[in-house]
């Protein structure tokens, strides 16, 4: 069964002294807060898990990233945002976009390129936006969403409306050289941006320790003064705390932060992965001790806030929402080829 973190609990880096930052304790959950991030955490892993599905059957085409095992990462930063908070991230985009509660069918629609998709079925797994629910993209090249992300918070910086820019990237896209222009600005400006370094230790079949010369995300922000924090993103207790410190921190005026979740993916970096770069070993073990669905799930045993059964019944809703995406989406009509010159910019 799942137990603590696999790494000690986080620690407050770079210029967190000077800032008068300290690593957060994990928040204590109320029973409605564990079984509200049991299911948000489900509906993510269940919604992944058909999406491979459909994929294999030929619904799905082109790149198709899963998010199977950060699922507690967007989980706990959304608990701690308000309405009118940003999120953006890369290609691996579907758990981010369920978090910000754009509809399942929307998602799996788009995934299949039919009309009910988000984009319309235009845009597929990578290009998905809803600016009604304040969520922008989706994206495929790597590190671009960054200075985006910044951008959006300097927009909350001129609005004056105290919103934050959660701005999500990958342990291999913070080796990108526009990340570091971000920081720069960032700091500058004092901009409201939450820096959110997914470090799931692979960039494709790249290990961090092969790619990064500073492993310590954290750090990153060194050079900016931008104060960093590593959280064991599989917790998503951990990261509720570490989102709720960051948002008040940027609410405060105090700039951007960095908050590096230590989290793990269980599938290949896409459909097509030899993953020979991992062992099946490792894999099973992050599985096996550290999955954020099941340290959920024991606490929620443990304290007996819920039976067995009640889970099941969270499981089956669950499930049946999922159905109903797939079903959609397998059934919904494909755009119309005139349409294919409509809902871009030339
Ligand atoms: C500018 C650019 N370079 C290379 C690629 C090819 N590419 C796609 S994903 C990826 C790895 C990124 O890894 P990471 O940032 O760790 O995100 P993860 O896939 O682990 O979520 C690379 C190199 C790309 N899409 N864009
Ligand atoms: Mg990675």
């Amino acid at each position: 069964m799942a137990t603590a973190a696999r790494k000690a609990p986080a620690k407050s880096r770079s210029d967190g002294k000077s800032s008068g930052l300290s690593a957060p304790k994990p928040a204590d959950f109320t029973k409605d807060e564990e079984l509200a991030a049991y299911r948000h955490m489900l509906l993510i892993r269940r919604f992944e898990e058909k999406a491979g599905q459909l994929y294999g059957m030929g619904f799905i085409g082109g790149f198709c990233h899963l998010y199977i095992g950060q699922e507690a990462v967007v989980t706990g930063m959304k608990m701690a945002l308000v309405d009118g908070d940003q999120m953006i991230t890369a290609y691996r985009d579907h758990g981010h976009m369920l978090a910000m509660e754009l509809s399942p069918r929307g998602v799996m629609a788009e995934l299949t390129g039919r009309r009910g998709g988000l984009s319309r079925g235009k845009g597929g797994s990578m290009h998905m936006f809803s600016k009604e629910k304040h969520f922008y993209g989706g994206h495929g090249i790597v590190g671009a969403q960054v200075s985006l992300g910044t951008g959006l918070a300097f927009a909350n910086r001129y609005r004056g409306n105290n919103n934050v820019s959660l701005t999500y990237f990958g342990d291999g896209a913070a080796n990108q050289g526009q990340v570091y222009e971000s920081f720069n600005m960032a700091s500058l400006w004092k901009l409201p941006v939450i820096y959110i370094i997914e470090n799931n230790r692979y960039a494709m079949g790249t290990s961090v320790s092969r790619s990064s010369a500073e492993t310590d995300f954290s750090h990153r922000g060194a050079s900016f003064k931008i104060p960093g924090i590593q959280v064991d993103g599989m917790d998503v207790r951990a990261v509720k705390s570490a989102g709720d410190l960051a948002t008040e921190w940027c609410r405060a005026g105090n700039g951007p932060l960095i908050l590096e979740m230590q989290t793990y993916r269980y599938r290949g970096h896409s459909m097509s992965d030899p993953a020979k770069y991992r062992s099946k070993e490792e894999v099973q073990k992050m599985r096996s001790e550290h999955d954020p669905i099941e340290q959920v799930k024991a606490r929620l045993l443990d304290k007996k806030w819920a039976t067995e059964d009640e889970l099941k019944t969270v499981d089956k809703e669950v499930r049946d929402i999922v159905a109903d995406a797939a079903e959609f989406a397998q059934n919904d009509a494909e755009p119309d080829p005139s349409e294919l010159w409509t809902d871009i910019v030339l």
